[in-house]
């Protein structure tokens, strides 16, 4: 594939080979006709660029075709050069970015758990995970070591693709750290073999199933780019450079390679008979076992058909019956107090949600979950929260595989500051189009006296950046709303229940915010706008001097600003716009509704100008942030910054003199 390709990595694959299919013909839960049977054994690979290993082992399967991966890595394949998800083919999860992928398998353990307490054992598996020498480096391995050790997830089984060899330079250059007792200090049981015997590598599987209230990780001592030779025949294993360069670009022989392994250099997509005769017998039994597994769970079902209902509701990414609108908003509160009380409501209608912090529920107000559930511990999943302790990264990762699991949905939160630590993760869930819902609190420098630190600035550029990024779908590949008020954050919350193709994610502030001038149930229906993104708040002309548009709690300083425009003689509309991303999507016809051309637009945002440029046109301008803030009271700090409505008149009127000139 690699040679063919005449790129890739062959060494990690070559080396791993021995375990992958041993694990796959002898272990792996799975019914060849069915590949997304919600209760198969799943396989998470953490270094993608094995890829040509997967996909060796997927072709024997019978999921994909020799002339599959003889497009290994070319114009739409299936085959790309890192796996990218693709349940009907086997593959469980993208993966490349290294330390992702273990720790998907691990969310998805935790969802597996969190179902099993709630349906029994005949709808467990086991997650199977394979790591490598990068993903073991990876600081995001800290977090899923420690939290699978925690919650004593017998289900993890793990393998150490540990063949002393990285990318550049041999392991022992960068590390004299003990994996084994770094894990057991963990909770972890752990196995050290040779990975490339397969006896040993069978008694290691067999042995870790057995292990049932922790982790298991079998480090297994491999050969990297085992079986290479030169052109002489002496030996090139070991080598750092079989990595990632075809054979025949090393200083091996890829001939005197395939010879070495009993292949015919002439057809190296040959399957061997006697290998297609065996995987036949291994794919029979399968079905076999598949069949009794699948009679096990329907007859559970005959006995339990409410429980199976509910079961399969969850499976299938169905919502319970919701009406948010009915939940009691108190006045003037901060946004991430008005999604507690979302939350609170969910907890008692969804049962399949599982909310997660990182150490800060009672700040980011996912505690308005936790107090109506509680969180998961030790061998126990009855509750429904998952307390990750301070590693956003991981927390991310985790309730994404807890998405590509299925049957439960997944939601996380932190400070909108810390957001930078989940970004790798929010990249991937968006390639992949999953539906995490990430809470964001502590939304701009009105955090205050924590100082710049944690104050987000450029955080919402960022997340308007992921709007604009297309997934394979063809859709933004984010959706990130900022919600203005109370009323907002409920139709929002109703936009990320809605939102199952995508990652999305809520900004809200810390800080309390003034309700817009008018009654409870006009601004529930006001925020009915919210669905499309972007709505007019003030309605004052429609031939308006001036159009005034923000989003978050900035929407309350403009609607202050109205009253003093008007003394003024100036008309100004107010725009909220809490999801630029959503608002593209209704089309031009909306946009000059809110934006009639020729009337200049004046924007104010607590992030970075850019985060609103786009929406502003020539004759308009964007009143932003563009420093990193400083520690003080926040009303200090909209003092100072420019934050007040008698900013926003002055402003305004130097743009529509601007205008004049
Ligand atoms: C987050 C991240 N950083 C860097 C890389 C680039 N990279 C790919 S593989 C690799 C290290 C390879 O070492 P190992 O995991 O032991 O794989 P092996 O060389 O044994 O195949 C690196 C640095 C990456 N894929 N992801
Ligand atoms: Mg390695």
């Amino acid at each position: 594939m690699v040679e063919k390709a005449a790129s890739g990595h062959p060494g990690g694959a070559m080396g791993g080979a021995d375990f992958i299919q041993i694990l796959y013909s002898e272990f792996l839960k799975f019914d060849p006709d069915d590949t997304t049977w919600s209760h198969r054994d799943r396989f998470f690979l953490d270094p993608g660029h094995m890829s040509a290993m997967l996909y060796s082992q997927l072709t024997l399967c019978g999921w994909m075709s020799i002339e599959d991966i003889k497009e290994f890595r070319q114009w739409k394949s299936v085959t790309p050069g890192h796996p990218e998800v693709d349940i009907h083919r086997g593959i469980e999860n993208t993966s490349g970015p290294l330390g992702l992928g273990h720790a998907f398998g691990v969310g998805a353990a935790i969802a597996e758990q969190f179902l099993v307490s709630r349906f029994g054992t005949q709808v467990g598996h086991h997650s199977y995970l394979y790591i490598s020498d990068g993903g073991i480096q990876e600081e995001i391995s800290q977090g899923v070591g420690r939290i699978a050790g925690y919650l004593g997830l017998g289900n993890v089984i793990m393998f150490y693709d540990a063949n002393d060899v990285q990318l550049s330079t041999k392991v022992g250059e960068v590390t004299s750290e003990d994996t084994a007792l770094k894990y057991e200090a963990w909770n972890w049981h752990v196995i050290t073999i040779d990975g490339n015997d397969e006896d040993q590598i069978r008694k290691a599987i067999a042995d870790s199933k057995t292990v049932t209230d922790r982790p298991s990780l079998i480090i297994g001592r491999t050969v990297m780019g085992k079986g290479a030779v030169k052109a002489d025949g002496s030996s090139y294993e070991g080598e750092v450079e079989s990595h990632g360069k075809p054979l025949g670009k090393s200083k091996a022989s890829f001939e005197k390679t395939i010879e070495n392994l009993g292949g015919n250099p002439a057809e190296p997509f040959n399957i061997f008979p006697e290998v297609e005769a065996y995987y036949k017998e291994v794919l029979d039994r399968k079905r076999a076992e598949a069949k009794q597994s699948k009679a096990a769970i329907a007859s559970w079902a005959k006995a339990n058909p409410e429980l199976d209902q509910r079961l399969s509701g969850f499976l299938k990414g169905e919502l319970p019956k919701l009406d948010l609108t009915n939940i009691v908003l108190g006045d003037n509160e901060a946004t991430r107090n008005a999604s507690a009380r979302v939350l609170g409501y969910l907890a008692e209608h969804v049962g399949n949600m599982i909310v997660s912090s990182a150490d800060l529920s009672n700040s980011d107000m996912t505690e308005g979950f936790l107090k109506k559930s509680k969180a998961f511990t030790k061998n126990d999943f009855s509750g429904a929260f998952l307390q990750a302790g301070v590693s956003e990264l991981t927390m991310a990762a985790l309730c994404t595989g807890m998405a590509l699991h299925g049957g439960v949905i997944p939601v996380c939160a932190t400070f909108f500051a810390f957001s930078d630590y989940m970004k790798p993760v929010l990249r991937v869930a968006a390639l992949m189009e999953q539906p995490v819902k990430f809470l964001w609190t502590h939304d701009a420098f009105r955090v205050g006296e924590d100082g710049p630190t944690h104050q987000p600035i450029e955080q919402e550029a960022q997340l308007r950046l992921l709007e604009k990024l297309h997934n394979h779908s063809g859709k933004p590949s984010f959706l990130a709303l900022r919600p203005a008020n109370s009323a907002e954050t409920v139709y929002a919350w109703q936009l990320l229940l809605e939102t199952s193709d995508r990652p999305s994610g809520l900004i809200l502030s810390r800080q309390n915010i003034t309700d817009f001038p008018y009654t409870k149930a006009e601004n529930m229906v006001l925020a009915t706008g919210v669905q499309k993104g972007a709505y007019l708040v003030h309605d004052e002309s429609n031939l308006p001097d001036i159009i005034l548009v923000a989003n978050g709690s900035e929407v309350a300083t403009l609607i202050d600003a109205v009253p003093m425009l008007r003394d003024k003689d100036i008309k100004a509309n107010v725009v909220s716009v809490p999801s630029e991303g959503l608002f593209r999507m209704q089309g031009k016809a909306y946009y000059d509704q809110l934006f009639p051309t020729g009337v200049p637009v004046f924007g104010m945002t607590a992030g970075l100008p850019v985060t609103l440029e786009s929406l502003v046109r020539d004759n308009g301008k964007v009143f932003g942030m563009t420093h990193f803030g400083y520690s003080a009271p926040y009303t200090v700090l909209d003092e100072k910054f420019g934050f007040t409505a008698a900013n926003v008149v002055n402003q305004v009127i130097e743009l529509l003199n601007q205008n004049k000139i």
